[in-house]
């Protein structure tokens, strides 16, 4: 049981009082962060060895985007979209440069992206490809996860994601991930507009597909003239050891989308970016947001992404990816409770093998209380995500904190 002083018990309280019951935290109430660290409320340090899911790639709190954003927000925050503003002609140039896209459509979370991903994708099967007006086909991957509004979940194969929201957007067809076979025989059918896939599969538990799969789907859609989008929320921006996790395969999707770690976790930003072709069937006043390209998100996403290559970041994510990967198998070699461990980069996973009871969830909760924070995910699998700033000796620090809560329940 972690030791929750009165300050934390008290907060989680208001929590559980005034709050929707829409999550159930590991009991750690998180008061500040810095690089690799986050403190409770109560002062207890721990190491973050989740990253907010992939958006803390940088860190908590890096100064120089915490600057970008102090400097900008003094200055203008929020036009709309109804005029232009000083900063996002220069963002929109800087990120379409720094991936190699002609264009990029701002919005401001992971899944407003794969919204705006998907109405790009059958606007181009419409007017370009030459669908049947409401014929146009997405498909998707079983396992995929790319946020929770009714078109996000309308593609989930996962009950938890779906029981009790029906009914669901038609025009969705899914395929077994990692299956090539499977790709074809669905995107063949003329009315297919797009396939949207993650490289490696978060949610699901760091499903990492074949050497190949990733070329293979290229290919594919190439032959079938339909739109690859990759989704790279969770995956891309160093996470995985290569800026987009497609870089492993050097394959180039039709339709990319960030978010997370796009603002340093400093604010909800995302990105859509495709060529002329495919953005350009997005006409004026049929798309868009709010917050969508404001000047501060503008300030803070350049600044992000500058501290990426500046700092090498993917580089480390590789480097120390490898080294982590070593330790878990050798815990794999030492107890039967760890049956499993993949991923790349600092993008990983363990499947836990239930021992006397124990479950994933009890080995998070001493993680906690042994000063490292990590959350399951389906139960049996643990998701490994720190910071991409993180230094060898803070990995083999963590290593060594796992490895002792691990066996400690062999
Ligand atoms: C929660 C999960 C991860 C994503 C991918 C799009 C989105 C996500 C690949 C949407 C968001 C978040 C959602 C967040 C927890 C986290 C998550 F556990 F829910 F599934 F990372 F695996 N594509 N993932 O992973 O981005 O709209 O959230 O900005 O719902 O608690 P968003």
């Amino acid at each position: 049981m972690i030791e929750t002083g009165t300050k934390s018990t008290h907060l989680m309280e208001l929590e559980d009082t005034f709050g929707a019951h829409n999550y159930h935290p590991i009991p750690v109430v998180l008061d500040r962060g810095e690089g690799v660290y986050v403190w409770d409320v109560d002062g207890k340090k721990y190491f973050d060895f989740l990253a907010a899911y992939s958006a803390v790639n940088q860190g908590h709190c890096h100064p120089r985007i915490i600057k970008a954003l102090t400097t900008q927000a003094q200055k203008l925050t929020l036009t709309s979209r109804a005029f232009y503003n000083s900063v996002l002609g220069e963002y929109e140039k800087y990120i379409t440069s720094y991936f190699g896209y002609d264009k990029v459509l701002p919005m401001n979370t992971g899944v407003e992206g794969g919204e705006t991903a998907l109405k790009l994708a059958r606007r181009w099967a419409y007017d370009v490809k030459g669908v049947k007006e409401n014929q146009a086909k997405m498909v998707f991957a079983k396992g995929n996860f790319w946020g929770r509004t009714l078109a996000a979940i309308s593609a989930s194969s996962d009950p938890s994601s779906t029981n009790g929201f029906g009914p669901f957007l038609p025009g969705y067809e899914l395929v077994e991930y990692n299956d090539l076979a499977a790709l074809e025989a669905s995107i063949k059918d003329p009315n297919t507009a797009a396939f949207m896939v993650e490289p490696i599969q978060g949610e699901a538990g760091v499903v990492v597909p074949n050497e190949g799969y990733l070329k293979g789907v290229r290919a594919l859609c190439d032959k079938y003239n339909v739109l690859f989008i990759a989704d790279e929320v969770q995956t891309g921006l160093a996470r995985t050891g290569k800026m987009l996790a497609c870089d492993h395969e050097d394959v180039k999707p039709d339709i990319l989308i960030l978010g997370k770690a796009l603002s340093g976790g400093l604010l909800p930003v995302s990105a859509v970016l495709a060529n002329d072709e495919v953005m350009l069937t997005i006409k004026p006043g049929e798309h868009g947001s709010t917050y969508g390209g404001n000047p501060l998100a503008c300030a803070v996403a350049m600044e992000a992404l500058k501290v990426l290559k500046d700092e090498k970041l993917a580089e480390n994510s590789e480097k120390l990816g490898i080294i982590f990967r070593e330790e878990m198998n050798k815990l794999v070699k030492e107890t039967d409770i760890v049956t499993l461990v993949r991923g790349r980069g600092l993008f990983n996973a363990i499947v836990i093998k239930e021992k006397n009871g124990k479950t994933a969830w009890d080995v998070c909760v001493k993680f906690a209380e042994n000063g490292l924070l990590a959350k399951p995910t389906h139960g049996d699998i643990i998701r490994f995500a720190p910071p991409l700033v993180i230094t060898k000796e803070q990995l083999m620090e963590c290593v060594a904190i796992i490895r002792k809560v691990i066996l400690s329940f062999d």
